[in-house]
């Protein structure tokens, strides 16, 4: 038989094969059923031009952060399933500047004092919000209403598009992913946000396992107030979390919880970041300029020796709250304009447990270098254990 290959072909089925590798769709069909109706709309509005689709690059980090109305969050690589596949191929990426959320009336819920107070207690320590100044986080409050749960409710069903954001008051609510329990929130801490921020899926089923109360804030309120500061942050700190070798065994999602409890600090050569002795209260991240670190001397401790200098990428002031002990040296900026994230304490236990291992290795090696600097060893025992 003679076979006629039309012109056109090899190419169309090239540069279909090419998106379909650089995508990594979910789905096959559905894919290419979106791919070649648009490059058919394409196709028939213009009647001449390149040929091929355009799609949403996942990956724009190296661009400069945008501020103006062409702002686009892209969806984070959470793991794909049967629900949560990426809407991706002719996906809009989302533009807060003309959503139409922005338009939208303020909502007070009214409160009694005792839910006033209970409210309080359980965002003050929702990673989210730090985003928000604080004539924002009183909108937020107005607009949170209250949820009672029972056992065995599901909150949030995965698949499911987004109704609300969620802060936990009371109660413990577990979190099952294609079916699995991977991890329950504990009378504390938030769900909810994903959806509402990039336009997904429910990435995850929520379910009460006891009876509970939670704090909800619906999809528009959120969008309206919260979206744009905390996805910006996240943008923000996406590039310096993937810059930091220590950090490399966190998931994307550990990674957003991370950028969401960083807090940028700003020096001048010269001014004191650490002081040898005070209790930790957070551990840095250096984003850019030269840290240096320092030691009193042993002898003479109006003296202080120079240890270890730290630059973009590394990171200081976790020994004090590794090994629970005073601040074993003092840190100083040791060039103009050195910025530093901090994360405090309680968002460093409850975040960085992965990359606890790394941490304790490393500071093994610090051991191993102060031998060699004194000749002598330190006590740092519980750092190992
Ligand atoms: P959402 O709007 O997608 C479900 O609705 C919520 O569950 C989600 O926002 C998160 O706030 C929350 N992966 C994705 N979402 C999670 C996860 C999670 N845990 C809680 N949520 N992982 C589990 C980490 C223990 C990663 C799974 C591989
Ligand atoms: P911190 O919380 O004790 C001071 O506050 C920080 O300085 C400390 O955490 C570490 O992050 C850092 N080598 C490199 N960095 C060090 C060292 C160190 N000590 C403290 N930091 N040492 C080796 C010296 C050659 C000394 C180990 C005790």
């Amino acid at each position: 038989m003679n076979f006629e290959i039309p012109p056109g072909l090899t190419d169309l089925l090239q540069e279909f094969t090419v998106t379909v590798l650089r995508e990594k769709p979910a789905d096959l069909v559905e894919f290419a059923a979106q791919y070649f109706t648009k490059l058919n709309d394409s196709n028939t509005s213009k009647t001449a031009g390149r040929r091929g689709v355009k799609f949403s690059e996942p990956s724009d980090q190296d661009e400069p952060m945008q501020t103006d109305s062409d702002e686009e969050f892209v969806p984070p690589e959470l793991p794909k399933n049967r629900f949560n596949r990426r809407k991706s191929v002719c996906a809009e990426r989302y533009d807060p500047e003309a959503d139409d959320d922005e338009a939208e009336e303020k909502v007070v819920f009214p409160k009694s004092d005792d839910q006033r107070r209970r409210l309080q207690a359980a965002v003050k320590n929702i990673l989210i919000f730090r985003a928000l100044d604080q004539e924002q986080m009183q909108e937020v409050l107005d607009a949170m209403f209250e949820k009672k749960t029972e056992p065995g409710e599901h909150i949030i069903e995965q698949g499911d598009d987004g109704d609300n954001f969620y802060v936990v008051d009371q109660g413990v609510y577990d979190i099952h992913v294609n079916n699995k329990n991977v991890g329950a929130y504990d009378n504390q801490g938030s769900f909810g946000e994903l959806a509402l921020m990039y336009n997904t899926p429910r990435a995850a089923t929520i379910i009460s396992s006891s009876q509970g109360v939670l704090w909800a804030l619906d999809r528009s309120s959120f969008r309206r107030i919260v979206l744009k500061n905390a996805a910006r942050k996240r943008k923000m700190y996406e590039k310096l979390i993937d810059g930091v070798p220590m950090l490399s065994s966190l998931t994307q999602f550990e990674r957003m919880n991370l950028a969401d409890a960083l807090i940028s600090r700003t020096y001048n050569a010269g001014d004191q970041i650490i002081r040898q002795g005070d209790e930790g209260d957070g551990c840095y991240f250096v984003e850019s300029g030269v840290v240096r670190i320092a030691m009193k001397n042993q002898e003479d401790p109006t003296k202080e020796v120079e240890i270890a200098r730290c630059e973009k990428g590394q990171y200081f002031g976790e020994l004090a709250l590794v090994t629970h002990k005073p601040r074993a040296a003092s840190a100083y900026a040791a060039a103009p304009n050195t910025k530093c994230a901090f994360i405090d304490v309680a968002a460093f236990e409850r975040l960085l447990g992965p990359c606890m291992d790394v941490m304790k290795r490393n500071i093994s090696n610090y051991e191993d270098q102060l031998v060699k600097l004194f000749g002598k060893s330190i006590d740092l025992s519980d750092a190992r254990s």
